[in-house]
């Protein structure tokens, strides 16, 4: 469906797209003045932006956010959540707000100075403040997100982690907040601007997605590229805090791998780091106008991205919020649709124009996870060969991907034994590098500070569990052998790990009778004679996993038994080589 069928396209003959509202408001002053600042700088009160805010701030600075000169004021503020305009009358669909602590309000006075500074303490601009109040967030969450339920993420995250002041002002830009990682990739409007003009592009359609690019993704913008006349813009959105987009470098390199399948010179890749609000509609628009300032003249928004589940068509969302508010917008808008693979047809198409009765194929992300863990080939049909390459690097199958096994007893209940045999086994596999973070070595090198109380035994298990975690990620296998009594830290420990590579949880579980009866260090005897207080299982308590994946009763079996125990369960995850050579698919 061309843009045309939806909303107006923006009639633009020879020119770019102009930025909204008229001119690119970029807010960086030069060189002489951004060095002035920072002098006077030593004498103004500070604030250290979130990764967040850091994101707002570099889109005003950069005139992404055009024509905002700063951070909204109060009558601008409730005008965009009442009806999505600022008070001079121009379209603006979500509140750019700078909040801040009571302790850093009461001690700001309106006209003055406050330093903004980047996570790394750089000052990024200096804020002349021009209005401070306390917004009413309930009515902000209902206006922006239509609810004021918690169970929506979106309002969750604005009552739960927006400080009660808010800070309106003009900002004057000193420098721009650093991105060591694919600086290519991070151009400003301006910047892309200048590129589109040097290859001579005027209409181009920008898509947006936090997606790998697949078959489908790249024959739907070809298309619609070709309906409209168009080049292409991929605005790749990221997360503005990498550490909570743990496919980030993964999924780049595939944008990059998918970019030589366009025809040459027809696509422009570039990073998008306007933070995820889930605010629907209004959120779609902002990306809509953060891509006019770049330059677009059409925009398809990804509306899934920026939708909470169970919240109804989003597609639909987006029209009627367009229509009612949005129709002066220069850059046109539409949602984004999914094609799918019509093999009798060796075509892709969008699921109205399937003809009846042919058959489909379609790959869910749950099944591609799969398919990756167990090592088995993604087809032809669905991505390129170079994506699948580096989806593969990524997401390793299980048996080279790193894990942890997690030993939880009391104290003589043989983890540590079992532990040892168990690292001798891996080590003799030899395909990874294998770890023993033993209780007594743990104690001696990381937490030898520590005493055995509830809340030191729980900061032990979670030090414990970020060196498993780092060497998880990083490939290799990390055995903790702990006595780890209470349960909840466990499963924080669980949930941590998870989501990088394997988690194995062993309960041994030989009974206190056993464990004192072996005695072996003598610590039973003194606990029992009062000489070592808060011992476990004699005057501390032990929480038996209710989660373990394997229990392991050592009484009367010999280590060696026990740790096959282990190596089963592992093999049957999938953990120890299966013998399938991933690269014989690629
Ligand atoms: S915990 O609870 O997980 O932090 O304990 P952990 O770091 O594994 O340390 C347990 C080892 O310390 C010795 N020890 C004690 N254990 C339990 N309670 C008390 N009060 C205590 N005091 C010293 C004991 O040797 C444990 O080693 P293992 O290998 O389990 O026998």
């Amino acid at each position: 469906m061309p843009h045309s069928d939806n909303v107006r396209p923006h009639e633009n003959k020879g020119h770019l797209t102009p930025a909204h509202g008229g001119r690119l408001v970029r807010l960086l002053v030069d060189r002489d003045r951004a060095a002035e600042l920072s002098d006077q700088s030593r004498s103004f009160p500070s604030w250290d932006l979130t990764a967040a805010q850091t994101s707002d701030i570099e889109h005003l600075l950069t005139g992404a956010y055009s024509p905002l000169t700063g951070y909204l004021r109060r009558q601008d503020y409730e005008a965009v959540c009442a009806n999505s305009r600022l008070t001079s009358g121009v379209f603006w669909p979500l509140p750019i707000v700078l909040d801040v602590p009571e302790s850093t309000a009461s001690s700001l006075e309106v006209g003055s100075s406050l330093a903004l500074r980047d996570a790394e303490g750089v000052m990024v601009a200096v804020l002349t403040i021009s209005e401070k109040w306390k917004p009413d967030l309930q009515a902000e969450a209902q206006a922006v997100f239509g609810t004021t339920s918690r169970d929506h993420p979106g309002v969750d995250r604005l009552l739960s982690t927006t400080n009660e002041w808010y800070l309106a002002g003009d900002l004057a830009g000193t420098t721009l907040p650093m991105h060591p990682d694919f600086p290519s990739l991070r151009l400003s409007p301006a910047e892309i601007r200048t590129e589109f003009s040097r290859l001579g592009w005027r209409r181009v359609i920008a898509f947006e997605t936090n997606r790998p690019i697949h078959r489908a993704d790249q024959v739907y913008m070809l298309r619609e590229a070709m309906s409209d006349g168009a080049k292409l813009l991929l605005h790749a959105v990221v997360s503005a805090a990498q550490d909570e987009d743990k496919d980030y470098f993964a999924r780049v390199r595939c944008y990059q791998a998918a970019l030589p399948y366009y025809p040459h010179l027809s696509v422009k890749l570039m990073l998008s780091t306007v933070g995820l609000r889930l605010a629907g509609p209004r959120e779609s628009l902002l990306r809509a106008i953060v891509n006019q300032n770049c330059g677009c003249s059409h925009f398809i928004a990804s509306t899934d991205l920026v939708t909470a589940s169970g919240e109804g068509n989003s597609a639909d969302a987006l029209v009627a919020y367009h229509s009612e508010f949005a129709g002066g917008l220069a850059i046109s808008v539409k949602p984004a649709s999914r094609l799918l693979y019509v093999p009798d047809l060796d075509d892709y198409v969008e699921r109205a124009n399937v003809p009846d009765g042919a058959r489909v194929l379609t790959m869910s992300d749950k099944e591609v996870g799969e398919r990756l863990d167990t090592g088995r080939d993604l087809p032809s049909w669905y991505t390129f060969r170079e994506v699948k390459r580096e989806l593969r690097r990524a997401h390793p199958p299980r048996h080279k991907q790193g894990f942890t096994v997690f030993f939880t007893g009391l104290s003589g209940a043989g983890k540590s034994t079992v532990a040892k045999v168990l690292q001798v086994k891996l080590l003799q596999m030899g395909d990874r590098p294998v770890t023993l973070l033993d209780g007594d070595i743990v104690r001696r090198n990381l937490s030898s500070e520590l005493t055995f109380s509830k809340d030191h035994r729980d900061l032990n298990i979670r030090r414990i569990g970020f060196v498993a975690s780092e060497i998880t990620k990083n490939g290799g296998i990390a055995i903790c052998a702990p006595i780890a009594p209470y349960n909840a830290v466990r499963k924080e420990v669980r949930q941590r790990i998870d989501p990088l590579g394997g988690f194995v949880l062993v309960h041994v579980s030989t009974p206190l009778e056993t464990c004192e009866a072996r005695d072996r260090k003598g610590l039973y005897a003194k606990a029992r004679q009062g000489m070592i207080k808060e011992f476990t299982g004699i005057s501390d308590p032990y929480e038996a996993p209710d989660d373990a994946d394997v229990v392991i009763d050592t009484t009367g079996i010999a280590a060696e038994e026990a740790v096959w125990e282990v190596i089963s369960h592992l093999e049957r995850q999938g953990y120890l080589g299966s013998g399938i050579k991933e690269e014989d698919n690629l």
